[in-house]
């Protein structure tokens, strides 16, 4: 006989409203207008700040000696403009408070500036850059400089351009991004600023449900429903419930309550990535059959608005009388190779299998962090015995089809520097004098050097999937000429990620 537990939760209050977006809203301004942005003008804007139609000639735009621009959005049919200019000094600003979902690292957008500031005594540079506040705004967290337009030059058109700003630090978090360009004096010389098609490059909307509410995700439900599939913050429960909510990640799960429905589904339509293979949630149930009627939980795919699977994945066939994982939550990854680089409909479905017309039953069910298998970039750094300069570091991370940034720190006197990465892994103990002096800190066979008269590397990663969670071995130099000379730094020991 199996007792009925109902759990005593802390009843925290639901969230009061819906924090933030799941994802960027209207970030391609195609409503025609500043939906879901907080748009500010600098004090006397040339151009104030205006969502216009792609094709359109804005007012004092022009740089002198060069042709007259005019907007071309890069997504659709609607860009944001402004004159990047004006009687200030003063900031444009557009802001947004959103949630990243658990994978998402980047916020990618594309842009275009003129600017013609040898006419009228700039001596001050105007900025392009990108914040990340707290949600509501504040002293930002981040700050990312994508343009700095020096005074005394001119630039007719710097051409589209995609810039991605690396947000990993905040994946899963509510934010505020804001888009500023600062316009430090007045009246020196006119501007054109064009911003288009914001987005992060994660696939799945809200994974985590930290919108506090079902943001980017369908349900359905059948009849007889205990409690819909909702989003309940940590430490709730609702009547009859099992167990306390206790999301994982961040302070928010989604849940439902069974009772007889025939089939509960959650739903999202996802663009996956080509490197996106694996999709992995946390989820828990606790369940309790009266008559013998039988359940099973799973993930489907099926083509992007729904229709008949493509794939399921029978997460647990028959779930067994009684079954309870009330007590943890349960990592589980689903492979959707088969579907890298497509759009697809992503379903979490609970459904009766068995039994019937009538089931009564008591559980409840419990899902939380729901993301593609991302693979983070790491880098540590090995010294060896401690005898090399330690100049060695990393500016970003390596990622599959981007490149690996690192810096070498120049000696008095030095030129430049190499990196070299090795594939035959890491090393320590043998020591060289001559040409080559130092520690060697990696196994030959090694990759092609990468040299550069000056301190900074940016190594291409292939776009190859396969290489997702590799990890290399690289070691650095520096040289100097009269006599030539090199000198063997630390190393650092990289792992590529998927972006
Ligand atoms: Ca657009
Ligand atoms: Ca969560």
């Amino acid at each position: 006989m199996h007792r009925i537990r109902i759990a005593a939760c802390l009843l925290v209050a639901m969230a009061t409203s819906q924090m933030t977006q799941a994802q960027i809203v209207n970030g391609s301004f195609e409503t025609g207008d500043f939906t879901g942005w907080i748009a500010t003008d600098m004090p006397g804007p040339y151009s104030a700040i205006s969502v216009l139609s792609s094709g359109t000639l804005p007012v004092f735009n022009m740089v002198f000696g060069c042709p007259l621009l005019s907007t071309a959005s890069t997504d659709g049919a609607f860009s944001v403009h402004h004159g990047f200019a004006g009687a200030g000094p003063g900031v444009y600003t557009l802001a947004q408070d959103v949630v990243l979902g658990p994978c998402s690292t980047r916020l990618e957008f594309d842009w275009v500036a003129a600017w013609e500031m040898t006419c009228c005594g700039a001596t001050l540079p105007r900025t392009f850059r990108v914040d990340i506040e707290p949600v509501g705004g504040g002293a930002f967290l981040q700050r990312s400089v994508l343009l700095t337009a020096a005074p005394q030059t001119d630039v007719c058109s710097t051409g589209a351009t995609t810039s991605s700003v690396d947000v990993s630090a905040f994946a899963g978090l509510p934010m505020r991004i804001s888009f500023e360009w600062d316009v430090p004096e007045l009246g020196t010389g006119p501007g054109f600023f064009e911003l288009d098609n914001v987005r992060f490059t994660d696939p799945i909307a809200n994974g985590s449900f930290e919108t506090g509410d079902l943001t980017g995700w369908g349900t359905t439900a059948g009849p007889f429903v205990q409690q819909p599939w909702a989003v309940f913050p940590a430490g709730s429960g609702w009547g009859g419930s099992w167990f306390c909510s206790a999301p994982v990640h961040g302070n928010f799960s989604a849940g439902h309550g069974i009772m007889g429905a025939t089939l509960e589904a959650l739903f999202q339509d996802v663009c996956l990535g080509p490197c996106d293979t694996t999709i992995t949630f946390e989820w828990r149930v606790a369940y309790l059959e009266v008559f013998g009627d039988d359940y099973e939980f799973r993930v489907e795919i099926e083509p992007s608005g729904g229709g008949v699977a493509l794939q399921s994945d029978l997460i647990t066939s028959v779930v067994p009388l009684g079954a309870d994982t009330a007590g943890t939550m349960v990592t589980q990854s689903v492979d959707v190779s088969a579907f890298a680089g497509s759009c697809v409909r992503l379903s979490f479905e609970w459904a009766l299998t068995a039994g019937g017309p009538f089931p009564i039953n008591l559980g409840q069910f419990e899902l939380d962090n729901v993301r593609v298998g991302c693979v983070p970039s790491t880098a540590v750094v090995r010294n060896g015995s401690g005898l090399n300069p330690t100049g060695f570091s990393e500016l970003g991370g390596a990622e599959i089809g981007g490149s690996w940034d690192t810096r070498v720190v120049l000696p008095a006197g030095a030129l430049g520097s190499t990196v070299q990465i090795s594939t035959g892994g890491p090393f320590s103990g043998f020591f060289l004098s001559g040409l080559l002096n130092g520690e060697l800190l990696m196994l030959p066979p090694f990759l092609p050097t990468d040299v550069v008269l000056g301190t900074d590397h940016a190594i291409p990663i292939p776009p190859d999937c396969t290489l997702a969670g590799a990890t290399l071995a690289a070691q650095a130099t520096t040289f100097s000429l009269g006599p030539l000379n090199f000198v063997l730094q630390n190393a650092l020991d990289f792992t590529i990620g998927t972006q």
